[in-house]
């Protein structure tokens, strides 16, 4: 079999996604997701641009063979543009042998572990009262996990909770819009928000909450410790996690889980906060991380020191990428949870998908490949219109991290 030709399919059903179809001379085609959120275009280009003209006429089964080329062959290796690009290659090419064989692609990774992959979802609320309405509906929709992010008094607005009711995920057309952030008032806040959440919803919930890095460590650690008596399931993104040193620290005050890795893309980028063990799950993604290549390897890698993966799956991740992720979820022995946010209605009809929700669990279908494709004529009606994610200012105006 050999790849005839491949073309990106940039659409926004709602906000903006990128999408690989890489076509192969036996009329099998493959999707990869490659949607890098604020910086969509980049990513486009690399494929399109460098990418491409050296993948045609290539095998697509020597997904091991490919995936280094393209990693080490462009010399300037990782960041989140490249590793995006070679991420929507590698998924199209495992959607691409799965179809070949007939096989859904968990099949090639190992067989189910398990039947489903256990998600959680994300509530939000202006205040304590709202968050905890908001948590209670997801809980009744039959979720097993739920991430709470409330807003914070004397702040206009923070991360993860939208200024109307709609669930909240930027990006925001235009130029970015800017928020002002208080440390001090958060602090004060969420170890406020846990204790009414476990008070009135009881201990078995499990309660997740993002911090989106924007503490210190000691700041971090200080958190972590009083929310230590609401058992949390994580506490993500602690702190900017350039600094894997730093996680030392908040390790040694907390027995709250720790979850980092979104904006990693490479496992360079996690390697000491696995082997050290001062994180307890690696919230890395097939789009982001270099695909289900690349992913696979750093679960396994993450195995050998009790950490867990909570792949990252906002709705700024297509429904391709919630394809392959779900069947790398249901495949792998340390599977810890899957982040779940329901796509709007356009995209789910431009990314009809074999994989499903139910009391919880998702379960990613048992069709040939990864069970996910895109209806170009209906992308065509949602052209790309550029947006950005917010920045986020302390609020004597330092630029901060949003
Ligand atoms: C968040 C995301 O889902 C999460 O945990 O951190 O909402 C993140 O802000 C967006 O995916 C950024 O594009
Ligand atoms: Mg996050």
């Amino acid at each position: 079999m050999k790849i005839t030709s491949a073309k990106v399919i940039v659409c926004s059903p709602g906000r903006n996604f990128v999408t690989l179809k890489i076509e192969t001379d036996e009329g099998i085609y493959g999707l990869g997701d490659a949607t890098l959120n604020g910086r969509e275009l980049s990513v486009a280009s690399y494929l399109q641009d460098h990418l491409i003209p050296s993948l045609i006429g290539r095998d697509p089964f020597q997904t091991e063979d490919i995936w280094h080329y393209f990693y080490r062959g462009a010399y300037w290796r990782r960041g989140p543009v490249t590793m995006t690009a070679i991420a929507a290659i590698d998924m199209a090419l495992w959607d691409i042998k799965g179809k070949a064989l007939k096989v859904p692609v968990y099949n090639l990774l190992g067989g189910k572990s398990r039947e489903g992959a256990v998600v959680y979802a994300h509530a939000n609320g202006v205040d304590i009262e709202q968050t905890i309405d908001e948590v209670a509906r997801y809980k009744d929709l039959g979720y097993l996990a739920i991430r709470a992010q409330s807003g914070i008094p004397g702040l206009k607005s923070t991360y993860g909770v939208p200024k109307d009711n709609k669930p909240y995920e930027p990006a925001e057309r235009g130029l970015p819009s800017e928020s002002l952030w208080s440390t001090e008032k958060y602090l004060r806040h969420v170890p406020k928000l846990f204790d009414a959440l476990r008070t009135r919803l009881g201990e078995e919930l499990h309660l997740l909450h993002d911090v989106h890095h924007r503490l210190t460590p000691i700041q971090a650690a200080r958190l972590g410790k009083e929310l230590e008596p609401h058992h949390l399931f994580w506490m993500e993104d602690p702190v900017a996690a350039e600094l894997q040193d730093g996680f030392r620290l908040i390790r040694q005050h907390t027995t709250t889980p720790i979850a980092v890795g979104e904006v990693f893309n490479s496992i360079y980028d996690a390697e000491q906060l696995i082997r050290e063990q001062l994180i307890d799950y690696i919230r890395m993604t097939v789009v982001h991380a270099g695909g289900i290549t690349a992913m696979k390897k750093a679960a396994d890698f993450a195995a050998l020191y009790h950490v867990q993966t909570g792949s990252h799956g906002a709705t700024d991740l297509s429904p391709v990428a919630m394809a392959a992720a779900l069947h790398l979820d249901v495949a792998i022995n340390n599977f810890g949870i899957q982040e779940h946010m329901a796509h709007n209605a356009e995209t789910e009809e431009t990314f009809p998908h074999a994989y499903s929700f139910s009391e919880g669990m998702m379960y990613p279908g048992d069709t040939p490949g990864l069970g996910v494709e895109i209806d170009e004529k209906l992308a065509e009606r949602f052209p790309y219109q550029r947006a950005y994610l917010p920045v986020n200012r302390k609020e004597d105006g330092t630029l901060f991290h949003w």
